[in-house]
């Protein structure tokens, strides 16, 4: 087993389902990673453990994922060098998301959280392979077929709609 080069974690283990998509893309681009809980408000010591000890133990990028009052990215960034990807979740104790949202995006100056879209985590995953594919040529190739792969889907609906029409595809 490679060393963890992402640590994804999250506020509770019902983060999980939206939390996976991360840990799915890292997988696809063969990304070494750790998943675990971290909560903010419930294991806060941990929390400090966890961010403190990340940089030594060869961690490059965090990914957290929390919803409602969603303070475990923001914290995290607090306490370590690494960068730190924020997941709002819009999970049970959300009101409609934009809670989760705004407590991860709205970081004070000099402590930054880069915050994908809610629930998004799948990009959290693809932006944290290329922060490590900036030192790693070969993670860059996979990263640009994966690319390629995106660019293939869309041109595979091009020639439906061209050769169905608009009606046969909705
Ligand atoms: C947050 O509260 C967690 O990140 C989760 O999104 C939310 C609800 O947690 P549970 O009550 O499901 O454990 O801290």
């Amino acid at each position: 087993m490679s060393t963890p080069l992402v640590g994804i974690i999250m506020g509770s283990q019902s983060d999980l389902k939206v939390m996976s998509k991360a840990a799915e893309i890292l997988e696809k681009l063969d990304v070494p990673f750790e998943v675990t809980v971290v909560s903010a408000h419930r294991t806060p010591h941990r929390m400090v453990e966890y961010a403190s000890a990340a940089d030594a133990k060869g961690l490059k990028v965090i990914i957290a994922g929390a919803g409602g009052a969603a303070h475990l990215p923001g914290m995290v960034a607090s306490l370590t060098v690494l960068p730190v990807i924020g997941v709002p979740v819009k999970s049970s104790n959300s009101i409609d998301g934009w809670d989760s949202v705004l407590s991860i995006l709205q970081m004070p100056a000099g402590v930054p959280v880069a915050t994908v879209a809610l629930d998004n985590a799948a990009n959290a995953g693809i932006l944290a392979a290329q922060i490590v594919a900036t030192a790693d040529d070969k993670l860059k190739k996979r990263i640009a077929g994966y690319k390629k792969e995106l660019e293939q889907k869309v041109m595979l609906s091009v020639e439906a709609l061209n050769e169905k029409g608009y009606r046969e595809l909705i």
